[in-house]
């Protein structure tokens, strides 16, 4: 038989890259990380010259949990020869170029990887005690043992519906890149949304001097900046997400919606650099764009006679319907988590909600014992904003790896927040101070 993982973690994004650096030097426990791709990729299509991750280089893979690995983005720069650049370049934010760099460097070290393996199916031996992770890798099929899981799959281009199943050349953002060319090439391009993704796809375009017309459309009422101001930052703290977490459901799914400006914004620099680029096109060769806010795409239609969308839009404040014709369509709408179909046959095992959700722990557990599959990015229903929040990874880590050994290997700070969220304990009581 085959030997018995402590753990498999499925899916190889920089969640469970964390998890991989931080637990290759524990002997205690023994994990395999698998992914379908061949090789580390992180967002290929949006790999757009020059832009930067929305985080300082401290929320790297490993720094918040444990500064003094050796898989920390400070010591890829050592190790390859850029800490001096780095450091003279007095900006804290990594190039998305310079992230994908590191994290391909720390899977080029770590010896628990297995890349081209696709988790189709987990089953339960319960004689043994322990799950099947049947893999396809190239033709072959496997299958791993392991007592415990660790899900990091990821989450896929969400499209609003009436632009599901759309003929024609329309593409999600998330694919931007393969398609910049040919996008260049026509005589109208319209981009729906207005997140870090439209914003920076609307600039690409409009600095590469694209011939044609530029829409960009949002139902937002404004393109509106991320928050980056310090005391919101504390929402990314693990005394927010212990509040969140105790609230019910429908609280939880109010303030989801209500927090969106937070992080599904445009950075603020990137908005003024699209202001001043449209001021100085002005100048000397007018970009032919058009703007518009508070406009919900209500109906698409593909009319191959002419090449051609028809768009029915929708003003909301004004109530009014308009069309608007584009040759191409960048529906730039974001990311929905994924369902694993994989899980099927252990689905009595997990906790769900009324909604079909997993229903996530406070230590990040979906399973019924509450110790054996864990989630990354797949709780932003239960921990809010945390969920994908790149600087949270390592946090989440180290709550997970001491659910796993039943100790703190790397040391849990519990109360960052200068801020008090919520009543004083017990209901009525008066609070200190
Ligand atoms: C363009 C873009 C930029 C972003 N920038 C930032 C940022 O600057 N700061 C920030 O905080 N957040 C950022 N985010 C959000 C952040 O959550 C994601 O960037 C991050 O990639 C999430 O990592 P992950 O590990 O959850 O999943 P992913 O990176 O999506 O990786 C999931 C992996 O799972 C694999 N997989 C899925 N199913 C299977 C299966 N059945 N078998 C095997 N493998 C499987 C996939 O192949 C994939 O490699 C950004 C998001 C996007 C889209």
């Amino acid at each position: 038989m085959t030997p018995t993982h402590d753990f498999v973690g499925i899916g190889i994004g920089p969640f469970n890259l964390g998890l991989a650096c931080l637990t290759a030097p524990l002997s205690e426990l023994d994990g395999i990380f698998l992914d379908e791709r061949d090789s580390f990729s992180w967002h290929p299509g949006l790999m757009i010259d020059g832009v930067t991750i929305q985080l300082p280089f401290l929320a790297d893979l490993v720094t918040m949990a444990d500064p003094t690995s050796a898989y920390s983005f400070l010591n890829y720069l050592k190790a390859t020869g850029r800490l001096c650049r780095f450091y003279i370049r007095e900006d804290f934010y990594p190039l998305r170029a310079e992230y994908q760099a590191y994290c391909q460097w720390v899977t080029d070290q770590l010896p628990n990887l297995q890349f081209g393996t696709r988790v189709a199916q987990i089953t339960y031996d319960e004689p043994e005690r322990c799950y099947l992770v049947h893999t396809r890798r190239g033709g072959q099929r496997e299958v791993l043992r392991a007592r415990r899981l660790v899900l990091g799959i990821g989450t896929e281009p969400w499209l609003p519906a009436p632009a599901r199943d759309l003929a024609g050349p329309a593409i999600h953002s998330a694919d931007y890149l393969p398609h910049r060319e040919e996008l260049r090439s026509l005589d109208s391009v319209t981009i729906i949304g207005s997140g870090q993704s439209a914003a920076e796809i609307y600039l690409d375009l409009l600095q590469a001097g694209t011939p044609g017309h530029l829409n960009w459309v949002t139902r937002s009422p404004r393109f509106f900046p991320m928050e980056y101001t310090k005391l919101s930052l504390e929402l990314t703290s693990p005394d927010y997400i212990d509040y969140f977490h105790a609230l019910p459901a429908t609280g939880r799914g109010r303030l989801n919606r209500e927090q969106r400006h937070l992080y599904k914004g445009i950075n603020g620099a990137l908005i003024n650099q699209i202001y001043d680029t449209l001021y100085r096109r002005e100048l000397g060769d007018p970009a032919p764009t058009t703007l518009l806010t508070g406009v919900t795409l209500t109906a698409a239609d593909w009319q191959p006679a002419d090449s051609r969308y028809q768009l029915r839009l929708r003003h909301e404040e004004q109530a009014r319907e308009f069309t608007l014709r584009s040759q191409g369509l960048i529906l730039a709408t974001g990311y929905q988590p994924r369902t694993p179909g994989f899980l099927a046959p252990v689905h009595d095992r997990i906790r769900w909600d009324e909604y079909g959700r997993f229903q996530v722990s406070r230590g990040y557990a979906v399973d019924l014992a509450e110790a054996e599959i864990f989630v990354q990015n797949a709780e932003e229903h239960t921990h809010s904003l945390t969920a994908p929040d790149l600087g949270m990874g390592a946090y989440r880590n180290s709550v997970i790896i001491a659910a796993m050994l039943g100790k703190e290997i790397y040391p849990i700070e519990r109360s960052v927040a200068f801020q008090r969220f919520g009543a004083p304990e017990p209901a009525g009581s008066e609070l200190a101070g």
